[in-house]
């Protein structure tokens, strides 16, 4: 009898019908298991003759370990159909250009504030800074300012919720207040108080916006007070700066006779381009004096013994000179297509 041959051709038929691996562990079991079809002829060997049961258990044998093959082969195609599709799906393209990295780089006005406060330290004044709350007095009665000055209304300076003595600093001119009277205090003791020199860089805020004002923009203030310090002093000081900023020593720097209620005499600094489209253009860049004597006593300095210079310089506007850049606004609206042309 050789039903054997057709058991491992039925085998064989339900493995490679089998789709998944649950499938075929079934048809494994229809064959090999317990009560399965080749169990069933190894148990029927028992009741045959001792000659006979020799040679059909061999036979039995033989096709027992063809079915056990056979299995094992359609294991393996399934568990490499299963690699195939998961490959198919986790497909790779290594040819698609890669997303690139999209490196960072300084604000315009950063790097101008940078460039300024490298300028300015080489010769001298170190870096000051405050708070941008303010109090009515750092901000305006200790800089000489009038009570009654339009700078101190609603309409020109962001006050606190409900509040008239705090406010968003109109100038970074508080931090030099703050700076004199650290520093007239830290040398109390001495006969003579060494110089001060520093610079103020920040954010300042005022109730303004059109095509050249930010209702926050930056200011780069400077002070120098000490025994003799004279207005040639400050036209010295600020026009290397200025011929170094623009990086041009044919740079013409003009001081304009001006007021400011913190200074004592006054002027606006102009500057005039010997080249280039700016050329023969008197352009105003900052604005400087002597500090005022009520200044001083502001900052716990005897103005008949020190006197000084201050300058403030708009840094907005130096990067919109040194880059050509026509509107203010463009500084802050964070538009990567235009921030990006300065990295
Ligand atoms: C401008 C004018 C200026 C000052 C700022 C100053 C500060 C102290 C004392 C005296 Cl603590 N003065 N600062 C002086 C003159 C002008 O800025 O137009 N800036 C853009």
């Amino acid at each position: 009898m050789d039903n054997l041959g057709q058991l491992v051709d039925e085998a064989q038929a339900a493995f490679a019908a089998a789709g998944d691996g649950a499938a075929l562990e079934q048809a494994k079991a229809r064959f090999l298991g317990k009560n399965g079809l080749v169990t069933e002829q190894l148990k029927a060997l028992g009741k045959l003759a001792p000659d006979e049961k020799r040679e059909r258990g061999a036979a039995v044998n033989r096709a027992k370990a063809a079915i056990e093959a056979a299995l094992d082969a359609h294991r393996e195609r399934l568990r490499e159909a299963a690699l195939d599709a998961q490959l198919a799906a986790e497909r790779l393209d290594v040819s698609l250009p890669g997303r690139g990295a999209m490196p960072g780089g300084l604000h315009p006005v950063s790097r101008t504030l940078e460039r300024i406060e490298r300028l300015l330290h080489s010769i001298g004044f170190a870096v000051a800074d405050g708070p941008e709350i303010e109090t009515d007095w750092h901000n305006f009665t200790a800089l000489n300012v009038p009570p009654n000055h339009p700078a101190r209304s609603m309409q020109d300076t962001f006050f606190l919720e409900g509040r008239n003595d705090v406010l968003l600093r109109t100038h970074t001119s508080p931090v030099q207040i703050r700076a004199m009277l650290a520093h007239a205090e830290r040398h109390s003791a001495l006969d003579v108080m060494p110089d001060l020199r520093i610079i103020a860089p920040g954010r300042v805020y005022r109730v303004d916006s059109d095509a050249t004002h930010s209702p926050m923009f930056h200011q780069v203030e400077g002070l120098w007070v000490g025994e003799r310090v004279s207005f040639a002093d400050l036209k010295g000081i600020v026009g290397d700066f200025l011929r170094k900023f623009f990086e041009t020593e044919e740079l013409q720097v003009r001081f304009r006779p001006s007021f400011f209620p913190f200074t004592e005499p006054s002027a606006e600094i102009d500057v005039a381009f010997m080249s280039g489209a700016l050329e023969g253009h008197w352009l105003e860049v900052a604005g400087c004096g002597m500090v005022h004597p009520n200044v001083l006593r502001s900052g716990n300095i005897d103005p008949e013994r020190y006197t000084g210079f201050a300058f403030g310089f708009g840094p907005d506007r130096l990067a919109m000179l040194r880059y050509g850049v026509n509107d203010l606004r463009l500084f802050f609206e964070g538009d990567l297509r235009f921030l990006s042309q300065f990295r």
